[in-house]
């Protein structure tokens, strides 16, 4: 071939890439669409361990609040009506999207926006550039164990793997005390940094408690209203089970009674490969997809999500909580394939049927998933450098108070009082060293090396970006030591958004600042994040006041508090006067009117 032809043929190639390409584009805007909700959060009651809690925070009436189902490229538009009847501010975070160009969505009260004050709406808006299995939450203070949370599924179409059909799988731990109650006494001097216990763990909203010990605590509780969630399969299909622990503080491990687990999906990040395992340990804010194979002989299975009673912190005496005896470490539900005349149905109610299970392996030789076999599915390992390094020591100590406080490098974080950080940066305010912000430049590699030399384990999770996990240690294996670990670290693990810390124990996390905004990076457990475990990356302060513009509904939001009101007041009653409140609840149904005439 002469090169006037070879170059002529390449041309026409690349012609023929372009208009593929733009085709491509074409298509996803065509097909992009814009997935609207509205979240109308107040309280229900409910006994969804058996006992009485009158104050469960909902969405639209439902615990837990409805899974948004969304396609890659879609916008995501939620209009968040704040009518908790106590008078307390919410927002919404997405566990996992990194807000890409839209740092004022993040949903982080007084980081990325004014915490919504009770009685008002506020409009979340924006495109989803990420597929994967992710959730929402509450941001102010630790207000999601009341209820306020959810699954957020973005699919790919074609998704990596293929698989017949999928279930949605949450694991959380529960408390019969509100989060304010539990709030209050944690940051008291006699709680010592200890969280509370939790009372139960649930699977999708349901769990046990055992009535005769809620009994001696006066709580209501009925059996009958135990129940257990029951999924309904095909035989000798393939199912994507995506598994998402929405904790405050409990890891699970997480199985399923004769079937293999193949890992397929690391917090929204998709595998290079199936990781088959017998079980995986979920700590709080962590994800997995596994595929998985209907075909054993029996017609139904126990799923199991086993509370790591270990990595809870008990210290006698010293709990609000007087009953942790009564926490049921073996949460379960059901996977039933509904084939050869099995009916389908949908929840199981005490007492249980089905106990049977199949005879497992002996325990140890139960595979458990290493996480840092799942390199994702793009190939990309992580920058082989770093532009900047910061080495973080996760701690506990007494403030002025007597108050034992988590904090990064002895600095209690504390969420400004005025207006928030990103608005601080996009005015060129100088932020208060009590946010413990630490600058990174825009597109900066960025490494981080946390050591965890305290008591119990943390699950540490990034805002506004992913990491690579160069290399954890072990429970006990001490602080990092480059001497001894920098020879184990690796560029191609796993890459998620929130990684564990083993006690007395370290990690190495990487990860490229391309995202300008200010992201926190916190303890998951919510309980060690409210005290103080948390500090901020500002990504590129010079392209955030530049470049970066607070939003109008920002504004509005903002705008509902007085300047000196702008204080999270998640955790203190509301002092506005009837008048007030009525003329919430005018605007409150105003804004409803105005949603339902836009949809
Ligand atoms: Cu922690």
């Amino acid at each position: 071939m002469s090169r006037n032809q070879s170059s002529s043929s390449s041309r026409s190639s690349l012609l023929f890439i372009s208009l593929l390409i733009i085709i491509t584009c074409l298509q996803s805007t065509v097909h992009a669409k814009v997935v609207k909700h509205v979240f109308i959060v107040d309280y229900v009651e409910g006994s969804p361990d058996g006992v009485y809690r009158d104050k469960i925070l909902a969405i639209n009436g439902q615990f837990p609040g409805p899974t948004i189902e969304a396609d890659l490229g879609d916008t995501l538009q939620v209009d968040l009506v704040n009518l908790i009847q106590d008078g307390q501010n919410t927002s919404i975070h997405w566990h996992g999207i990194h807000q890409k160009g839209s740092p004022c969505e993040d949903g982080a009260s007084q980081i990325s926006q004014c915490p919504l004050r009770n009685g008002f709406v506020q409009r979340y808006q924006f495109t989803l550039h990420q597929a994967g299995t992710y959730w929402y939450h509450s941001h102010v203070n630790s207000q999601y164990t009341d209820g306020l949370w959810g699954a957020l599924i973005v699919h790919n179409r074609p998704e990596v793997y293929d698989y017949d059909g999928e279930i949605v799988i949450t694991l959380n731990d529960w408390y019969h005390r509100t989060a304010r109650e539990n709030e209050h006494w944690h940051l008291t001097p006699a709680a010592r940094g200890v969280p509370p216990y939790p009372d139960s763990g649930m699977i999708n909203g349901l769990g046990r408690y055992p009535c005769d010990l809620a009994v001696l605590q006066n709580r209501t509780c009925d059996t009958t209203l135990q129940s257990r969630k029951v999924f309904n399969t095909h035989r000798n299909q393939t199912y994507r089970v995506r598994v998402i622990n929405v904790s405050a503080y409990t890891a699970f491990n997480f199985s399923i009674d004769g079937h293999v687990l193949e890992t397929v999906e690391v917090d929204g990040i998709d595998s290079a490969r199936r990781v088959p395992v017998d079980y995986a340990v979920l700590a709080a804010a962590q994800r997995y997809s596994f595929l998985i194979r209907t075909n054993g002989s029996l017609n139904r299975y126990l799923i199991r999500a086993d509370l790591r009673i270990e990595s809870l912190l008990l210290i006698e005496g010293v709990n609000i909580n007087k009953f942790p005896e009564a926490l049921m470490g073996d949460v379960t539900a059901v996977l039933q394939y509904v084939d050869d005349d099995i009916p389908a149905e949908t929840e199981q109610v005490e007492p249980f049927s089905f106990q049977e299970q199949v005879p497992l392996k002996n325990l140890s030789s139960l595979i458990c998933l290493d996480e840092m076999e799942l390199s994702p599915f793009d190939g990309l390992p992580a920058p082989p450098y770093f532009d900047k390094e910061f080495i973080l020591e996760a701690g506990f100590y007494e403030d002025e108070h007597d108050v034992r406080r988590g904090q990064f490098n002895m600095t209690p974080f504390k969420l400004p009082d005025h207006k928030p950080l990103l608005v601080q940066l996009i005015d060129g305010d100088k932020l208060a060293p009590s946010v413990f912000a630490l600058d990174v430049g825009y597109m900066d590699v960025v490494q981080v090396v946390i050591n965890n030399p305290f008591f119990g384990p943390h699950p540490f999770h990034l805002h506004g970006a992913s990491f690579w996990v160069l290399g954890m240690g072990g429970w006990y294996d001490g602080n990092y030591d480059p001497a001894r670990h920098n020879e184990t670290l690796s560029l191609t693990g796993v890459k998620r958004d929130t990684v564990l810390v083993q006690e007395q124990s370290w990690a190495v996390i990487r990860f490229v600042a391309d995202n300008p905004g200010v992201w926190t990076f916190h303890c998951h457990i919510d309980w060690h994040n409210l005290s103080g475990m948390a500090m901020t990356f500002v990504v590129g302060r010079d392209q955030i006041s530049r470049a970066v513009r607070f939003t109008e509904e920002g504004r509005r939001v903002c705008a509902h508090h007085k300047l000196e009101d702008l204080i999270d007041k998640g955790d203190q009653p509301d002092t506005s006067d009837a008048t007030n409140n009525s003329s919430h609840t005018t605007l409150v149904l105003l804004a409803l009117i105005s949603i339902v005439l836009y949809l």
